[in-house]
C-alpha cells in the first residue's frame, strides 16, 4: 500500500484524547460483555451509520500483522528442535535432487526456490495437519491437499525420508520414462499410487479444491461418504497464481455453500516467476480484500515470533505505518538484502522505529523471520483455521521466495529459474540449515537419510502414525458398481418407433433409465451448467432433485406443476450456474469419487459442446491425467446441426481436440440405439472392470427418424464403424457421422435416383477410435516384420468393397482426416472448417459443403477420379444441384 492509501484507510486523528475514551469503553465492553456482544453492537453502529447517512470507512482490510494474536496463540504440540532438524534434510534433498538432475542432463529443468518458501507450511502440515487414509474408519479418511506443483522435490524428498521413495528415484527426478522416475509435478496418470491431484496447470488446483469440497459434501448429504466425515480439503496456491481466473471463479460459491471443510493456504512469497506479483501495492492486502469480500475467513500469518515483542513495543503504530507504506517491490528487496540494509532502508527511516530496533544487532534484525517460516505460527494459523466453523478459512501466509538460498537465491529476480548452485552456495546452504554435512559430501550432492533408528526419522514415523498414515497416497480400490445389461435398453434399440426425436431426447431417457436403477441410480451425478431446460431434461428436477446444502428456502414459482424446480438436501442433480470451469471442476471431483473417497459414482456433465473442450479444454486434459471416470456429454453438437445461433456456438472442433487425450473415449453417434451400446459399454468399462477411461459423446438437437439398431452391430458402434445399409453391386462407400450421416443416407438415395450408382452407407461412431485402432495396427506391423499383419478395424470392412470411400461429419475435416492412414482405397474427407454462421440446417450444409448434394458430387468427382465415370457427370451434377463452382470456400469466408 503506498503512503496515500494508508492515510486513507488510517487517517490523522484530530482529537486523540476522545478517540482514546471510546476504545477505552469499546474494551470495557469486550472485557465484560464478550466479544458476542461487541460484534452485535459494532453491527447496530454500522446500522445506524448508514441511517445517518455517515461515510463508512473500508472494512475488508485488517492491520499488516497476524489475525492470530500471542494470546490466543495455541501451545506448540511438537518437538519444534527434532522438526527444524527435519525441514533440513527435507530442504537439503531437494535442493540436491533438482541440482543433481541439472548437472546430468541441463534441459532437465525443475524448482528450488518454490519449495524453499513453502517447506515450512508443508512440514507443519505432514507433522501436525494433514490426516492420512487410515484416520477415518473406513478407507479413504484422510485430508485431500492439493499442493503448489512446483515444489514437488520437497514432497518426494519427505517421502523418501519417510521410506517411501528410493535413493535411486530421487536420483531419476523428471527421467521417468525407465519406469522408475519421479515426475516434475504431481501427476495421477505418472505416479498412481502417489500423487491424487494434477496441479500442475496454474489456477486448476484452487478451483478443483473448491468443487472437491463441494463434493465431499454432496456425498455426506446423500449419505453416500465413507469413513471419515470431518475430511478437510487444504489447497496451497501461489500468490502468483491467484492472478489466474480459475483460482478466483470459485471463491464465493466456498463461501455460499458454507465450506469449514476447505483451507486454502496462498504462499505469499510475493514473486512469481519474472518478477514481484504486485511490486507496487501488497498482494496480501488484496487477497485479504477478495477473499474477505468473498465472504471466508481469513488469517494473515505475516511474521515470525521475533516480531512479536517490536508490535508488543510499538504503541504508536510507527511500524505498522511504515509496514503499509512499504509496497511488495521492496519487501522483496528486504528479502534479498541482509539486516544492515534493512536496518538502514527499512527500520531506520522514522527515529521511533530506529529506537524500536535500537537493542538489534544486524544478525538479529537479519534473523526476524516472516510468518510462514515459522513453525510455531503456522500451527497457530492451521489451528484457527481448522476450529473455525461455517466458512471457509484462507491462510495468507508471508514467505520469502528462495528462503535461505543467501545471496545466490533468496528473493532474487531470477530465482524462479535457479537450477545450478556452486560449491560455495551449497556449503553456504549447508551452513546455514545446519546440515550435518562434509564438504565432500556437499560438493557430490549427496542425498542424506539420518537412518531409520534416528531421533528425527522416528519422530516423523510416530507423527506420520498418529495422522492416520503417508501422504499423499493415492488409492485405486473402490467397490465394483452392477451396471445394467445392454438388453435393458431394448427400447432404444428397437429405433424411435415412429417417433421423431433428438439424440438428447435419446440420451435423456437413457439417463432417466440409469437413475431408476436400484444399484446404479444413487450413483449417477448430472451435472449441468444452466442448460437443463435447454436439453429437455426439467423432468428430471422433480425426479430426482437438485442438490442443495440448505434444501428449499423459498416456494418455487411453479410450485403448481407437476415437474416443479425442487431444491433438496439430498438431491441428487448438480446445477452449477453458468460456470464451464466449475461444472468441470465439479464433474472430476465426482468422476475420481471412487480413488479419492472409494465411492464410485458415474457423473454425467451435459453442457452446450462448444463450451468444452474449446472453454476448459485444460481442465479435461487435467480431468484424463487424474484418472477420472464418467461423462462428458457436448449436446447441441455440430457446427451446422445447432442452427441459428452463429459461429461462437456451433461447434465444429470438439472432437478434434477430445482425440488428443489419450484415455477419452469419443463418440460422434447419429442414433439413440448407437447411444444405448456406447453409454451401456462404458459404465460397465468404468464401474465393473474399473479401467481409467472416460467418455465424450455428442448429442444433437435436430429431431428425426431413429432406426432400430442392425443385428450385430454393437461391436462396430464400439471400435466406431459399422455398415448401417449394404446394397449389391456397390460401387461406392459412404461414411457418416452424427447427424451428417443422415445427409450421407440421403446422398445414397440420390446417387441411386440421379446416377444410378448404388452405394454402401457406413455409420461411423467415432472417427478417433478408428484412428488409434488404425495407428496401433499399422505400428504394429512395423515392429513385427516377420508375423502375419494385422488388418485395422476399418480396413477388415472395407475388405473386397469397391470403389472410394468418402467421409463426412459436422465438425472439421481433420477429424474424418484422422483415418485416411486406414482406408486402402481413394479417401476423401468433408468437414465444417470455417467460422459458422447464423442460418438454417440446410443453409449451413450448403455453404460447409457437407449437404447431400454435395457429398453426392465428391462421391461423383472420387469416382470419375478412379475411372469409374466420366467427368461430365460431375459438371451435370454440378449443374443438377445448383452448387457455384466458384465461390470461396467456407473457411475462406
Ligand atoms: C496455466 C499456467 N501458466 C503458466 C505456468 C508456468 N508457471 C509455473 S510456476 C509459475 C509462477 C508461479 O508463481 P507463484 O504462483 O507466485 O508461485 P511461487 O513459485 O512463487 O511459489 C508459472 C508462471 C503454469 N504452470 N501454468
Amino acid at each position: 500500500m503506498d503512503a496515500s492509501a494508508f492515510w486513507r484507510v488510517n487517517p490523522p486523528d484530530s482529537d486523540p484524547a476522545e478517540t482514546r475514551e471510546w476504545l477505552d469503553a469499546f474494551d470495557a465492553l469486550v472485557e465484560t460483555e464478550g466479544r458476542d456482544r461487541a460484534t452485535f453492537l459494532l453491527r447496530k453502529l454500522l446500522d445506524h451509520a448508514r441511517v445517518k447517512r455517515v461515510p463508512l470507512p473500508p472494512v475488508l482490510n485488517t492491520p499488516y500483522h497476524n489475525s492470530v494474536q500471542l494470546a490466543e496463540q495455541p501451545q506448540f504440540p511438537g518437538n519444534l528442535e527434532l522438526e527444524q532438524r527435519l525441514s533440513s534434510i527435507v530442504r537439503w534433498n531437494a535442493l540436491a535432487m533438482v541440482v543433481r538432475a541439472n548437472m546430468a542432463h541441463a534441459e532437465l529443468g525443475g524448482h528450488i526456490s518454490s519449495y524453499a518458501s513453502a517447506a515450512d507450511l508443508f512440514e507443519v502440515g505432514f507433522n501436525h495437519f494433514f490426516r492420512g487414509s487410515d484416520a477415518g474408519a473406513a478407507q479413504a479418511g484422510g485430508d485431500l491437499v492439493y499442493l503448489q506443483p512446483h515444489s514437488a522435490p520437497g514432497v518426494y524428498a519427505r517421502a523418501f525420508l519417510e521410506g517411501r521413495l528410493s535413493e535411486a528415484q530421487l536420483d531419476s527426478y523428471r527421467r521417468e520414462t525407465g519406469g522408475g522416475g519421479l515426475s516434475s509435478y504431481p501427476h495421477p496418470w505418472l505416479m498412481p499410487d502417489f500423487w491424487q491431484f494434477p496441479t500442475g496447470s496454474m489456477g486448476l488446483g484452487p478451483i478443483s479444491a473448491i468443487y472437491q469440497a463441494r463434493f465431499t459434501r454432496y456425498l455426506a448429504d446423500r449419505g453416500l461418504l465413507a469413513g471419515n466425515h470431518d475430511r478437510k480439503v487444504w489447497a496451497f496456491v501461489g500468490d502468483g497464481e491467484m492472478d489466474e481466473p480459475e483460482s478466483l471463479a470459485g471463491l464465493s460459491l466456498a463461501a455460499r455453500e458454507g465450506l469449514d471443510n476447505l483451507i486454502f493456504v496462498v504462499n505469499c512469497n510475493l514473486q512469481r516467476l519474472d518478477g514481484p506479483v504486485r511490486g507496487n501495492g501488497s498482494v496480501i492486502q488484496e487477497l485479504e480484500g477478495l477473499f474477505a469480500g468473498a465472504g471466508w475467513n481469513v488469517i494473515k500469518l505475516l511474521w515470525g515470533a521475533d516480531w512479536d515483542s517490536l508490535f508488543a513495543r510499538d504503541e504508536d503504530g510507527i511500524l505498522l505505518k511504515r509496514l503499509h507504506e512499504t509496497v511488495d517491490g521492496e519487501f522483496q528487496t528486504y528479502a534479498a538484502t541482509d539486516g544492515r540494509f534493512n536496518r538502514e532502508h527499512f527500520f531506520n527511516k522514522y527515529p521511533e522505529l530506529q529506537a524500536l530496533v535500537a537493542h538489534m544487532t544486524d544478525e538479529d534484525i537479519d534473523r526476524l523471520r516472516r510468518g510462514g517460516h515459522d513453525p510455531v505460527k503456522i500451527h497457530a494459523a492451521y489451528r484457527a483455521a481448522m476450529n473455525h466453523r461455517g466458512r471457509p478459512s484462507v491462510i495468507l501466509a508471508q514467505t520469502k521466495k528462495g528462503y535461505g538460498m543467501g545471496s545466490w537465491g533468496q528473493g532474487k529476480m531470477g530465482t524462479h529459474q535457479q537450477k545450478k548452485l556452486d560449491a560455495e552456495a551449497l556449503r553456504a546452504f549447508r551452513d546455514r540449515f545446519a546440515l550435518p554435512l562434509s564438504d565432500d559430501h556437499v560438493e557430490a550432492l549427496r542425498f542424506y537419510h539420518p537412518g531409520p533408528d534416528s531421533p528425527e526419522i522416528k519422530y516423523l514415523h510416530a507423527q506420520r502414525a498418529k495422522l492416520g498414515g503417508y501422504l499423499p497416497a493415492r488409492n485405486s480400490r473402490c467397490a465394483k458398481v452392477a451396471v445394467p445389461p445392454l438388453a435393458a435398453f431394448t427400447r432404444l434399440l428397437e429405433g424411435s418407433h415412429g417417433r421423431e426425436q433428438s439424440s438428447t431426447m435419446a440420451f435423456v431417457q437413457i439417463l432417466s433409465q440409469l437413475l431408476k436403477d436400484g444399484e446404479l441410480g444413487p450413483r449417477v451425478v448430472p451435472i449441468v451448467a444452466d442448460e437443463a431446460r435447454t436439453f429437455g431434461m426439467q423432468n428430471l428436477f422433480r425426479q430426482v432433485g437438485i442438490y442443495s446444502a440448505v434444501g428449499q428456502l423459498y416456494e418455487p414459482e411453479d410450485k403448481d406443476e407437476l415437474l416443479y424446480y425442487k431444491e433438496a438436501k439430498d438431491g441428487q442433480i448438480l446445477e452449477e450456474g453458468i460456470t464451464e470451469a466449475g461444472a468441470l471442476a465439479s464433474w472430476t471431483a465426482a468422476a475420481t469419487s471412487y480413488s479419492t473417497h472409494g465411492t464410485p459414482m458415474l457423473p454425467f456433465y451435459i453442457y452446450y459442446s462448444m463450451f468444452g473442450f474449446q472453454r476448459v479444454g485444460d481442465l479435461m486434459w487435467a480431468a484424463g491425467d487424474q484418472r477420472s471416470r464418467g461423462f462428458l456429454i457436448g449436446a447441441t453438437a455440430g457446427r451446422t446441426t445447432l442452427s441459428g445461433e452463429g459461429l461462437q456456438h456451433e461447434d465444429g472442433s470438439s472432437h478434434l481436440i477430445a482425440a488428443t487425450i489419450p484415455n477419452l473415449r469419443a463418440y460422434d453417434p447419429c442414433f439413440g440405439g448407437e447411444l444405448a451400446v456406447i453409454v451401456q459399454d462404458g459404465a460397465r468399462r468404468m464401474l465393473e472392470a474399473q479401467e481409467d477411461v472416460f467418455y465424450y459423446l455428442t448429442v444433437m438437437n435436430e429431431n428425426y427418424l431413429h432406426p432400430p439398431l442392425p443385428a450385430g452391430a454393437e461391436e462396430g458402434v464400439l471400435r466406431g464403424l459399422y455398415a448401417f445399409h449394404r446394397r449389391d453391386g456397390a460401387q461406392l462407400q459412404l461414411f457418416g457421422a452424427g447427424t451428417i450421416l443422415r445427409e450421407v443416407i440421403a446422398a445414397g438415395e440420390l446417387l441411386e435416383a440421379d446416377w444410378g450408382i448404388a452405394a454402401n452407407i457406413w455409420s461411423v461412431t467415432s472417427f478417433s477410435e478408428l484412428a488409434r485402432d488404425g495407428a496401433a495396427t499399422e505400428r504394429w506391423n512395423r515392429l513385427h516384420p516377420g508375423a502375419p499383419a494385422k488388418t485395422s478395424w476399418v480396413a477388415q470392412n472395407l475388405a473386397g468393397m469397391q470403389g472410394p470411400v468418402i467421409a463426412a461429419s459436422d465438425y472439421v475435416r481433420a477429424v474424418a482426416d484422422q483415418i485416411r492412414g486406414t482406408v486402402p482405397q481413394r479417401f476423401v474427407a468433408l468437414g465444417t472448417d470455417g467460422f459458422g454462421r447464423s442460418d438454417t440446417r440446410a443453409a449451413l450444409r450448403d455453404f460447409f459443403e457437407v449437404s447431400r448434394q454435395h457429398i453426392v458430387v465428391a462421391a461423383l468427382a472420387a469416382l470419375a477420379d478412379d475411372g469409374g465415370v466420366a467427368r461430365s457427370t460431375v459438371e451435370d451434377a454440378l449443374k443438377r444441384y445448383g452448387i457455384d463452382a466458384e465461390r470461396p470456400a467456407a473457411w475462406l469466408r
